[in-house]
């Protein structure tokens, strides 16, 4: 098939999800065309069977917000006419619905259907904002397909929006050959902990630090924060009130977390909200234990005791005993790094997941519009 791809090219889990699924897809033998305002962080445009067009959005000075929305629907349009797109995917609601839809308007000699997958925030938090609310709800009706990564997001998603179009749950997924342990590098050195986020509010980095302050006082370890965002600048100032600057590395943005990922003995996630919590999936296919917190999809993901730790949102104390017992405990350590692997290889391997989409699209290219059609006309 030939699919176009929209996402938001920056670092962020729906742009790494979209990249990720577009270089599958293209092993696969589908044609994959990127179209965005920058090259997505992880995409390798010299990948063969993928393409990437840039969105360009003009500015004027009557423009005090530059219209992307609109730049992009053009992109669209003009990339599906010349390339004979097949579908279009877009990751994350707004804008990216609204401008496929337009792009199929657009082009009303072609049918060009459109799914959109729904990440986390799209729903939560910018689709719940009063001023976002009804166009997001416009957008995943008007969907020919829409998708999303838990079954904690669809039932979040029906009850919030109240929309009657089916929402089919296609998990994330991990590339488990290229993801996997480093026993011998888990074993050098310090005990290191492992954070990754767009240090944003919703991320709770500062809990980080906290956390971290109180595994300190009884085990030598390492913080080694990976990421960057707003809460970086206070995350660093507590770590200096909190006398642990010495033990906490920022690492800023990677491009290679397949690299880092494996030297860790830990990774944690106190996230407020997570619809699933990729970083978990990827540290415990590299055989890294997670403790994360029990919140939205991350339990759909992490088994409590099994393959990881769940605790609740904001509880220092639990997050930092389970930590700590990862960090003594080899024993332990080694039983839930071999399930956290397991759990990555058997229910969420790229080889599992991508057929999925595979048979989702022609699905929905099937349809003729009815997926859709049935939930408008109710
Ligand atoms: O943070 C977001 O909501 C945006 C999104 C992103 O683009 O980074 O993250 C979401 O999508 C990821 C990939 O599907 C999920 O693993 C994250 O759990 C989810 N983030 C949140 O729900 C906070």
């Amino acid at each position: 098939m030939r699919i176009g791809i929209t996402c938001y090219p920056t670092y962020g889990g729906s742009g790494i999800v979209a990249t990720e699924l577009g270089m599958e897809l293209a092993q696969r033998g589908h044609e994959i065309h990127f179209i965005s305002y920058a090259n997505p962080i992880r995409l390798d445009p010299e990948t063969p069977g993928i393409y990437y067009h840039e969105v360009e959005v003009s500015t004027y000075p009557l423009f005090q917000y530059p219209p992307y929305s609109l730049a992009l629907a053009s992109r669209m349009a003009e990339v599906a006419e010349q390339r004979q797109l097949d579908l279009l995917h877009v990751h994350y609601a707004i804008p990216h619905s609204i401008s496929a839809l337009l792009a199929q308007q657009m082009t009303p000699e072609r049918r060009l259907p459109f799914i959109t997958t729904l990440h986390g925030t799209d729903i939560t938090l910018v689709g719940a904002d009063p001023n976002y609310f009804p166009i997001t709800k416009f957008s995943m009706e008007r969907s020919d397909g829409i998708t999303t990564i838990s079954e904690y997001m669809r039932q979040r998603t029906v009850e919030f929006f109240g929309i009657r179009n089916p929402i089919e749950v296609i998990p994330n997924f991990v590339n488990c050959s290229l993801y996997r342990p480093d026993r011998e590098a888990q074993r050098k050195g310090l005990k290191r902990i492992l954070h990754i986020s767009n240090f944003r509010p919703v991320k709770r980095v500062l809990d980080c630090m906290h956390v971290f302050a109180k595994v300190r006082q009884s085990v030598e370890a390492e913080l080694v924060m990976a990421g960057d965002g707003p809460d970086r600048g206070p995350a660093e100032r507590l770590a200096r009130d909190l006398r642990i600057e010495k033990y906490v590395r920022f690492l800023g943005k990677q491009d290679h977390m397949e690299r880092l990922i494996p030297r860790m003995n830990a990774l944690h996630l106190p996230s407020e909200m997570e619809a699933f919590g990729l970083a978990a999936l990827e540290a415990m296919a590299c055989g890294v234990p997670p403790v994360a917190t029990r919140t939205g999809g991350v339990p759909d993901l992490i088994t409590h005791r099994v393959d990881g730790y769940l605790e609740p949102v904001g509880d220092i104390e639990a997050q930092a005993q389970r930590l700590t017992e990862l960090l003594t405990n080899d024993k332990l350590h080694g039983e839930i790094s071999e399930a956290a692997r397991k759990t990555a290889q058997t229910r969420f391997c790229t080889d599992l997941i991508i057929p999925r989409y595979e048979e989702y699209y022609e699905r929905v290219c099937g349809s003729n519009g009815t997926l859709r059609a049935a939930a408008v006309s109710m």
